[in-house]
């Protein structure tokens, strides 16, 4: 299998994570890629029209993305468990769209400060994206601790990848105040040998 990837994509960290927290790093090669919505650069236009990371080629040739259909059937491949059965399977799927949503207005943030010409940047539509990862943290912090406590599932590798992406793109923010308990979660979480192993470099 190819994984299309590169060090900084917290969407491939997400496979990245899955894949070792599974045993099955060893059966992907890694092909790294990257673009922007201005330039695909070397972006597998082929393989995955919108010009995104992470896909996965299959050895039959399949193509998956994006990050959470790649994921679900890497879990099915190896039988993991870390989609658990109804009712903890729609806690599971919802608390990654949350992590996934927290993670795309981070990307856009980043996105709207690199790419637009500062005299065509709009602040209160970029504040407007923060607003709703601070929301997104806020009920995390209020009402997912239970779900956090319990056993390794998608939701919380991808919590731990968007959490750790706030610190690389958006130090400044300091997410962690106000949020002492979702901090003290992803401490515990990015201490993880599949974390430690996939910091993202660049
Ligand atoms: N929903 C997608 C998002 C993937 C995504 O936005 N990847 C970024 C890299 S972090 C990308 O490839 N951006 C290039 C672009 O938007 O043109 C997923 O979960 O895989």
């Amino acid at each position: 299998m190819r994984l299309y990837h590169s060090p900084t994509t917290p969407y491939g960290r997400k496979v990245m994570v899955l894949l070792l927290e599974t045993g099955q790093a060893g059966d992907v090669e890694v092909v790294s890629a990257s673009g922007t919505p201005l330039d695909p650069g070397t972006q597998p236009l082929d393989v995955n029209p919108l010009g995104k990371i992470p896909a996965l080629v299959l050895d039959d040739g399949t193509a998956l993305y994006d990050s959470r259909v790649i994921c679900r059937w890497l879990d099915d491949r190896a039988g993991a468990g870390l989609y658990p059965a109804a009712p903890r399977l729609w806690r599971s799927l919802t608390l990654e769209a949350t992590a996934d949503g927290i993670l795309e207005a981070a990307l856009l943030i980043v996105y709207e400060t690199r790419l637009r010409p500062e005299e065509i940047r709009f602040a209160p539509w970029t504040e407007g994206q923060w607003a709703k990862i601070a929301r997104a943290l806020d009920m995390l912090e209020a009402r997912w601790q239970d779900h956090l406590a319990g056993p390794l599932d998608i939701g919380q590798i991808a919590l731990g990848c968007a959490l750790s992406y706030l610190d690389f793109r958006h130090a400044a923010r300091q997410w962690r105040n106000g949020h002492p308990r979702l901090a003290a979660w992803h401490d515990g979480f990015a201490a993880r040998a599949s974390m430690t192993a996939t910091a993202p470099q660049g």
